[in-house]
């Protein structure tokens, strides 16, 4: 009967390989080995964070806005930046930079101007032109000035660009605003101004080339801070992140919306995240572009949520696609489980350089409430190609095989595997299915990576008699197990015995010239468990 001998072509058809995570939710951000710089007590040292790189040198830079400055004792805490070397600082020492701003008071800054630094919060905000060779901007939103013609108290805040090498020889600008960042093509620095216009605010943008101020007058003045920049799909298009820290719907959850630019100034929402809709967690209060961390070609983002589990902190990573974003994310990395001492993890996140050289790029968070920052390197991420060849057809007539003394029918499944990736070891070892021995593997190359062969999962999934079998050590079983060495982009395939179990057995009638199909399953493995370290 054709309805009969369908549903037996289908159970052939729907063996198929499986790569299965043996650690839950591990993508390529090592979170085992996290590089924590910690900086003095009650300084805010993680306000802000960036990564910078000089020629050969990385460095990660911190902001400390209540800090107490060596080069400028006699101001009360005008709080510093400090610069972590990545490299060669086994003490994960951090020293304060020298911005060259001398130790007096009450400076003059011009014919009715005097600095006003006691609790200027230097290094609330960190900024770096995304280029080979970018100069830093470091900001102090608190300078006032009080000599203004009178005694007037003029909070207009004070910014320093830093020059890549980070010597003292910095230029500084006076007047500067909140949350500024650097144009590199154009050279321009965009500082918004929340104070300015007796508080109706507004966005100044400095050309660093010929010296002139032009000032923007928008909506954006009060949406700057929580939107972000970042072309997700790759298509050349930025697309934009808005960030809702204070979304509720039972306490400050947050959210962030992903609209997605569809060229001529059209802007579409794709979706709107949430992290784990935690509460109180403020998710969207920080988002940073990481680069593309796991080497797909779309970039990534984190998102921060620093009040979550209490304040102790969480960043969310997603991962740009074709579409846009990946609705879920890859990884959550909790504050709490990197470090208990760490407090507001997520404030503050700089990502896209590759720190540690190994081709991937990497991330550094801030938790300012404990003084500290978590540089969080990437691991290399393996692709892996499985191919699985079946028989076009067998005649279930003519049994091939014998079960001890029973004649079955039986049928050849080649697996084929293949892997690639950049900057990867030249082998790895492939575990197959060994969920409780991943203890004992001789390479962490294996540890998070499984393999699982079995037959018949479509039966499996609904918890019935699976109809094809294999025998491994004289024992019938409905899943292969074994080792594998592979080398890099070179394909290895293993050949394995299926039988079938008998059609009466299996109370379906035995029918002439079943067909059975060919089954061809390949797919690029971008699971956790495709990852190495
Ligand atoms: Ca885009
Ligand atoms: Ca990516
Ligand atoms: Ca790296």
């Amino acid at each position: 009967m054709p309805a009969v001998r369908r549903r037996g072509a289908r159970v052939l058809l729907l063996l198929r390989a499986l790569l299965c995570a043996a650690l839950g939710r591990c993508y390529n951000v090592d979170v085992g080995r996290p590089v924590v710089f910690q900086g003095p007590n009650g300084s805010f040292f993680g306000y802000s964070v960036l990564q910078h790189y000089h020629d050969s040198t990385r460095w990660v830079l911190v902001g400390a806005p209540k800090a107490e400055s060596k080069y400028s004792t006699s101001v009360q805490s005008p709080g510093a930046v400090f610069k972590c070397r990545v490299h060669t600082n086994p003490d994960r020492r951090c020293t304060e930079l020298d911005m060259g701003r001398g130790n007096s008071r009450g400076v003059l800054c011009g014919k009715t101007c005097k600095e006003d630094r006691d609790d200027e919060w230097m290094g609330v905000s960190l900024a770096r032109q995304p280029k080979a060779g970018g100069s830093v901007l470091a900001c102090a939103h608190r300078w006032k000035n009080i000599y203004y013609e009178t005694e007037y108290i003029l909070p207009h805040g004070f910014c320093n660009i830093i020059p890549p090498n980070l010597q003292s020889n910095g230029r500084k600008l006076l007047p500067c605003y909140e949350g500024p960042r650097l144009d590199p093509p154009k050279e321009l620095v965009i500082m918004g101004a929340p104070g300015s216009y007796y508080w109706t605010g507004t966005v100044k943008v400095l050309n660093l080339t010929d010296n002139t101020y032009y000032k923007l007058n928008d909506d954006a003045v009060i949406a700057r801070r929580y939107t972000y920049l970042v072309d997700l799909n790759s298509d050349g298009l930025s697309d934009l992140l808005v960030g809702a820290p204070m979304f509720s719907e039972i306490r400050d959850e947050g959210q962030v919306t992903v609209y997605i630019n569809r060229g001529n100034g059209v802007l579409e929402e794709q979706l709107v995240l949430g992290g784990d809709s935690a509460y109180n967690a403020h998710f969207g209060e920080s988002m940073a572009a990481l680069g593309d961390i796991d080497d797909d070609g779309f970039p990534d983002v984190a998102i921060g949520a620093p009040k979550e589990d209490n304040h102790a902190g969480a960043v969310y990573i997603y991962h740009g696609d074709a579409n846009g974003i990946t609705p879920q994310y890859s990884m959550k990395l909790s504050g709490q489980r990197i470090n208990p001492k760490l407090r507001m993890f997520g404030q503050s996140i700089s990502g896209g350089v590759d720190m540690d050289s190994n081709g991937y790029p990497d991330m550094t968070v801030g938790a300012f409430l404990s003084d500290s920052v978590v540089l969080l390197r990437s691991r290399p991420v393996i692709t892996v190609d499985i191919s699985i060849f079946l028989p076009v057809s067998i005649n279930i007539t003519a049994p091939q095989c014998h079960d001890g003394l029973q004649p079955v029918n039986c049928l050849n499944v080649t697996a084929c595997f293949r892997f690639s990736g950049k900057h990867v070891p030249g082998e790895i070892g492939l575990k197959k299915y060994a969920l409780s021995e991943t203890s004992k593997v001789d390479s962490p190359l294996l540890a998070c990576l499984n393999y699982n062969l079995t037959a018949d999962v479509a039966k499996k999934e609904k918890s019935q008699q699976p109809r094809v079998y294999f025998v491994t050590s004289g024992e019938t079983a409905g899943q292969i197990t074994d080792k594998l060495q592979l080398s890099y982009m070179q394909e290895k395939c293993e050949h394995y015995l299926a039988y079938v179990k008998l059609m009466e057995r299996m109370g379906l009638r035995s029918n002439k010239g079943v067909a059975f199909h060919q089954d061809r399953a390949n797919w690029r493995n971008r699971q956790p468990d495709a990852v190495i370290a």
